[in-house]
């Protein structure tokens, strides 16, 4: 049965089964900078339809922390994975590098806006 239920000692990422952009960079985020997380991935048909009405919006990815809260938006919750890693992967307080970051993931998201195919209509 589909929930969108916590683990209380790590964040929980649910996406699809695949690696495109949105979902991949946060499981790459946490690997990366060492963050345990629970993989939750879901198969587009059946499986999804199951849980897209209990998601915020409709959409994944989603992030339900470890107090329950469910998170929405890949990049906000990208940035927030990035702050928790260790060392940090976007930077606590230097409002000069998180400019560059986020003048960076913008050209990403434009980019792959271009070049991908949607995945899941
Ligand atoms: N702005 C959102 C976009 C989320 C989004 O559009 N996700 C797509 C997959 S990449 C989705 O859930 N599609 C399934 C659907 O709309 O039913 C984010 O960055 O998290």
């Amino acid at each position: 049965m589909a929930s969108l239920a916590s683990n209380k000692t790590k964040p929980t990422i649910t996406y699809f089964d695949f690696s495109a952009a949105p979902g991949e960079k946060l499981r790459l985020c946490c690997v990366i900078g060492d963050i345990p997380f629970e993989d939750n991935r879901v198969k587009p048909g059946p499986q999804w339809s199951e849980l897209k009405p209990l998601t915020p919006h409709g959409t994944l990815p989603i992030m339900v922390k470890e107090d329950d809260t469910v998170v929405t938006q890949s990049e906000a919750i990208l940035k927030y994975l990035g702050r928790r890693a260790t060392p940090p992967l976007y930077p606590l307080d230097d409002i000069e590098k998180q400019l560059k970051i986020d003048t960076v993931m913008g050209i990403l998201d434009d980019l792959d806006k271009a070049w991908a195919p949607p995945a899941i209509h």
